[in-house]
């Protein structure tokens, strides 16, 4: 299985800005907190310790720029939904989110990250719908598949299918980072809507 030939960390943000960067194509990464994010980029970079993860949500709370085969960005983003979180902190996070991905020239790809085991919550729905309302251009990622049998796999991509109206369901990638699978579909759905470049 492939992964990224090169990557490296190379900045932080809490607030946008374009200008302290190359403008190279980027592909973001959004999720409710605890889905993966992080451990996805990890797995398709094949260093495991790129991106911080943890076991607690709300890990990561910056904007994370990560350099892939020195042409493409992954950017990793802080999760939505941690009810945990003080409700200031989550409408900073929201609104972190919120401008970066509607100030990015450079966004080429929204990898929607939702958890296979559980139905798409109210915050997955209203981000895909507030995507599809500015013709961002994203993909469905569902992650975790290593705690899901075969045909609860099956039964999963139907219902999410259903919830985030996506027509075809062999558009969502299945993954599992604790058990490397799916990685060759996110590297190849990140390299094509970069091509260009
Ligand atoms: N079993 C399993 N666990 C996973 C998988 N991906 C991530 N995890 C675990 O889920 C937890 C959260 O992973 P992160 O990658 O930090 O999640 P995140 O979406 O970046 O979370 P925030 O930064 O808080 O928004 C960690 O304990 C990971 O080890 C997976 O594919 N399978
Ligand atoms: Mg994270």
């Amino acid at each position: 299985m492939g992964t990224f030939k090169q990557a490296s960390f190379v900045n932080s943000f809490s607030a946008f800005d374009p200008k302290k960067l190359e403008g190279f194509p980027e592909v973001a990464l959004v999720g409710r907190s605890n889905v993966g994010k992080s451990s996805l980029i990890n797995m398709i970079t094949g260093q495991s310790k790129l991106a911080k993860i943890s076991a607690s949500p709300g890990k990561t709370r910056l904007i994370n720029y990560f350099l892939i085969d020195r042409q493409i960005y992954l950017v990793d983003l802080p999760g939505y939904g941690f009810a945990q979180a003080p409700k200031s902190e989550m409408k900073r996070w929201s609104e972190m989110i919120e401008s970066y991905l509607l100030s990015s020239e450079n966004l080429r790809l929204v990898l929607v990250l939702v958890d296979i085991r559980h139905r798409p919550t109210a915050d997955d729905k209203m981000m895909v719908d507030w995507l599809k309302s500015y013709d961002i251009p994203y993909k469905i990622v569902a992650t975790k598949a290593d705690k899901l049998s075969k045909a609860q796999i099956r039964k999963s991509l139907m219902d999410i299918g259903f919830d985030l109206k996506s027509d075809m369901l062999s558009d969502i990638i299945v993954t599992s980072s604790s058990k490397r699978i799916g990685a060759d579909d996110v590297i190849r759905a990140v390299r094509s809507c970069c091509q260009e470049n």
